[in-house]
């Protein structure tokens, strides 16, 4: 029979147990890394500041090291040798993970070369994800994140100012428009194949905090397993990270009251810790200093 924990079926359970974002209680005793392998980026967020990593999953720090993925492979397995924990590679910038797929799928099979039993996630900003589903489905890749901001092109022109699509460039309520049907349409894709999403949503006070509670009841319907609302990390230390001058991020009693008001709707994740791009450990732990290139013991491939 297909029994699962609580309410959860078995073959979604299996899934979730040992991802440290996917579950609360997996992420006490499963460890993820990324590995920096995409530096560019097919649309650009108000939010960004691209001297750091994708602001999809990440707090400004110090700029990660960009890796090739032979590189990524003998990071990663340097990395399982020393952090029995690890569960989960995840690729989540510092640009967009499927913006150059070639780069994404090249690094998952250098690495499954080394770690055949090692899971797979990606982040994205969506808009090249339907082109991928079904390379996804085929990469054996169970849990990709989509950042979805908006359901709503006026709002989302307040937070794109342009995206580059099949060679073009749009700008405005036009692009923003483009960007939001690409993301349902992914994100449609990745239900009906049974890959499991997370929907990240960076809450932008005074532009789409209210807007969320929308952005919600639509990802829940078209399947989304979780919802992570994210705080926009305001970066007046590190100059303009949000177009928009004088942007705050949410107070963490804003941020509250928005997911009080969210509950009912998609389940919430509540323990992110807005890794960087190239993140290692535990969630809320950080290693990866430990495993620059320089540090790396040669692999035998
Ligand atoms: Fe990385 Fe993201 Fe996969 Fe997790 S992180 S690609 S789903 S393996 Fe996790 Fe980090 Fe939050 Fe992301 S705590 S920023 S949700
Ligand atoms: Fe920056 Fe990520 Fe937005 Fe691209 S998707 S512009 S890397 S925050």
């Amino acid at each position: 029979s297909d029994k699962g924990q609580g309410d959860m079926p078995a073959h979604i359970w299996d899934k979730v147990k040992d991802h440290p974002c996917y579950s609360e209680e997996a992420h006490h005793y499963f460890a993820r890394m990324h590995v920096a392998v995409a530096p560019a980026c097919n649309i650009q967020c108000n939010y960004c500041n691209r001297k750091y990593d994708c602001a999809n999953e990440s707090r400004p720090g110090v700029t990660s090291e960009k890796l090739t993925p032979e590189q990524a492979a003998r990071k990663v397995a340097a990395v399982a040798a020393k952090v029995p924990q690890l569960s989960v590679l995840g690729i989540a910038g510092p640009g967009d993970s499927m913006f150059d797929w070639k780069k994404t799928a090249a690094t998952f099979r250098e690495v499954s070369k080394l770690l055949p039993d090692l899971k797979y996630c990606v982040s994205t900003n969506g808009l090249a994800l339907p082109d991928h589903l079904d390379e996804l489905a085929g990469h054996n890749i169970d849990h990709v994140t989509i950042t979805i901001n908006m359901v709503d092109p006026e709002i989302g022109a307040l937070i794109y100012p342009w995206i580059y699509f099949k060679g073009k460039r749009y700008t405005g309520i036009e692009g923003a428009r483009i960007l939001h049907e690409r993301q349902m349409e992914g994100l449609e894709g990745l239900t009906s194949r049974g890959i499991l999403t997370k929907i990240n949503s960076v809450m932008i006070p005074g532009i789409n905090d209210q807007h969320l509670i929308e952005v919600n009841k639509e990802i829940k319907a078209r399947g989304a397993f979780l919802h992570n609302v994210m705080p926009l990390i305001s970066d007046a230390a590190h100059g303009t990270a949000f177009g928009l001058s004088g942007q705050r991020g949410p107070k963490p009693a804003e941020l509250k009251d928005l997911q009080d008001k969210l509950a009912g709707g998609a389940n919430l994740m509540r323990h992110c810790r807005q890794c960087r791009a190239d993140a290692v450990g535990m969630l809320g732990e950080d290693l990866s200093q430990d495993f620059t290139l320089d540090k790396l013991p040669e692999v035998a491939t």
